[in-house]
């Protein structure tokens, strides 16, 4: 019986989900897009109640967060390996996945960017 594809949630204009975009087809991996609008798609709150973008769903498994699914995804799919295996080169990879996703792109995101636009 053939298993159903992975289905990734993620929306054009999500640096997030570009990165799980890339992950996917660097590893070769057939999956289904699904374009949402977290905002506003009152459907996708029932798949991700945190309503952000991007989001895994594998099976009756739902993942949520880039670096969390991409990290799923290399253990799962363990050809193109995206993880080196030196445990420095990891560390250092590590870290500037992190900054890229704790310190950089949450201060571009709608909500930081709605209060700025209020207050500034
Ligand atoms: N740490 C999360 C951040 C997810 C995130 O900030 N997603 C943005 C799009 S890139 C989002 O869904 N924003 C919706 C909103 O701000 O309402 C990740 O790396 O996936």
């Amino acid at each position: 019986m053939a298993t159903a594809k992975p289905i990734l949630y993620g929306a054009w204009i999500s640096s997030c989900s570009h990165r799980v975009r890339i992950a996917l087809n660097l590893k070769g991996v057939d999956y289904e897009y699904k374009a949402v609008n977290p905002r506003t798609d009152p459907d996708y709150e029932k798949i991700n109640p945190i309503k952000y973008i991007p989001a895994l769903v594998d099976g009756d498994f739902v993942l949520s967060d880039s670096l969390a699914i991409i990290l799923y995804l290399e253990d799962k799919y363990p050809q193109h390996p995206l993880v080196p295996k030196d445990i420095k080169t990891k560390g250092l990879d590590l870290q500037i996945a992190n900054i890229v996703c704790s310190s950089i792109q949450p201060l571009q995101g709608y909500g930081v960017i709605v209060v700025y636009m209020r207050v500034g």
